[in-house]
C-alpha cells in the first residue's frame, strides 16, 4: 500500500476552513462494488457505449433494451452497501458550518450512507418518473418492459441523460458552492463530463484550494494543490484521522 503523506499545509487549510465543498463521481463508489460509469459495462453490456445508451435517443430507438440496463443497475445498486469514503463524507460534514456534497452519481450511496442535502446533478436511479412529464411514480408494473405511466407514456429513469439539461436548482445550488467554497475536493472522477466537471475550474477561480483524491492523474489533477493519490475509502478516513 503507497504510503499516503498528508501534507501540514493541506490539514492546516482543513482546520482553518468554515466553507468546504466536495464534487463526487463514480469512484466513490468503486469500493462498493459499483463499477465506474466507463466500466459499467461489464458482460452482457460490454458491446455498447454508455454515452449512447444513457440518452433520450436510444430510450426511444429501444426503451426495453435501456428500461433493462437500468433495473439491473437499480438492482446491483440495491445489493451493495455505502463504503468508508461515503461514509467519511457523513463525518466530514458535521466538521464544518458551510459543507455541500455535490455527487454525479446516481446510485443513492450517498444518502444511504446518511449524509444530508445532497445535490445530486444527474438525478437517481431508485427514482422513475414519465417519460412526458407527469412526474416522477413510486410503483411501476415490472412486467411490462418498460412499464407505463397512467398517461400511457413509457415509464424512465429519473436520471439526467447525454444531452439533456441538468436539474436548474441542482446545477444552480452547487455552482454556487463552488464559487463560495474555501477548499474544493474533487473525488473519484474523471472531470469528463460537463457541466459538472466545471465546478472545479469554477472553485478554483474563485480562489478555492482544490484537492483532487483519485488513485490516478485527471483532466482536473492541474487544478489541484494536492492530489491525494489513493482510493477514496482509504484516503478520506485517513484524512479525517489526521485532522484529530
Ligand atoms: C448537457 C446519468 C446541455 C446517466 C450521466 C460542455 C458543456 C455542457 C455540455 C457538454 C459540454 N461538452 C460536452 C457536453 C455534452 C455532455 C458531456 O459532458 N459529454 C462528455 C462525455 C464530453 N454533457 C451533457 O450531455 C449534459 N447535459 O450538457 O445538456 C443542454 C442544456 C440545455 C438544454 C438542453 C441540453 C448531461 C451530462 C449528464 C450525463 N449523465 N449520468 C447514467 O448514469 O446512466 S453522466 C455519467 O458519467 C455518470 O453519472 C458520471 O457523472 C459520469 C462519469 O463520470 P465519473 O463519475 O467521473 O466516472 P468515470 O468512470 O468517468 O471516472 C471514475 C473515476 O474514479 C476515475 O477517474 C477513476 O480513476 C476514479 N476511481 C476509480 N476507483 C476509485 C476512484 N477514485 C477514488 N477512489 C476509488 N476507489
Ligand atoms: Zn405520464
Amino acid at each position: 500500500m503507497q504510503t499516503l503523506e498528508l501534507d501540514p499545509a493541506l490539514l492546516d487549510a482543513l482546520r482553518r476552513a468554515t466553507r468546504v465543498a466536495v464534487l463526487t463521481g463514480a469512484g466513490v463508489s468503486a469500493e462498493s462494488g459499483v463499477p465506474t460509469f466507463r466500466d459499467a459495462l461489464t458482460g452482457l453490456w460490454a458491446t455498447f457505449d454508455p454515452q449512447r445508451l444513457a440518452t433520450p435517443e436510444a430510450f426511444l430507438r429501444d426503451p426495453a433494451l435501456v428500461w433493462r440496463w437500468y433495473a439491473e443497475r437499480r438492482a446491483r445498486v440495491a445489493a451493495v452497501q455505502p463504503n468508508a469514503a461515503h461514509f467519511a463524507l457523513v463525518a466530514m460534514a458535521t466538521r464544518y458550518a458551510d459543507f455541500t456534497l455535490v455527487t454525479q452519481n446516481v446510485d443513492g450511496l450517498h444518502l444511504r450512507a446518511g449524509s444530508r442535502d445532497v445535490v445530486e446533478l444527474h438525478g437517481n436511479l431508485a427514482r422513475v418518473k414519465c417519460f412526458d412529464g407527469c412526474g416522477v411514480v413510486d410503483a411501476w408494473d415490472e412486467r411490462e418492459t418498460p412499464p407505463r405511466c397512467r398517461c400511457g407514456a413509457p415509464l424512465r429513469p429519473d436520471v439526467v441523460w447525454f444531452g439533456e439539461p441538468l436539474p436548474a436548482e441542482a446545477i444552480a445550488r452547487a455552482q454556487q458552492a463552488a464559487r463560495r467554497a474555501e477548499v474544493f475536493f474533487s473525488v473519484g472522477t474523471s472531470g469528463e463530463v460537463f457541466p459538472a466537471a466545471e465546478l472545479p475550474r469554477i472553485a478554483r477561480a474563485a480562489g478555492a484550494l482544490v484537492v483532487e483524491v483519485n488513485p490516478d492523474a485527471t483532466p482536473l489533477s492541474p487544478l489541484a494543490r494536492f492530489a491525494l493519490r489513493g482510493p477514496a475509502g482509504v484516503v478520506l478516513p485517513r484524512l479525517l484521522a489526521a485532522l484529530g
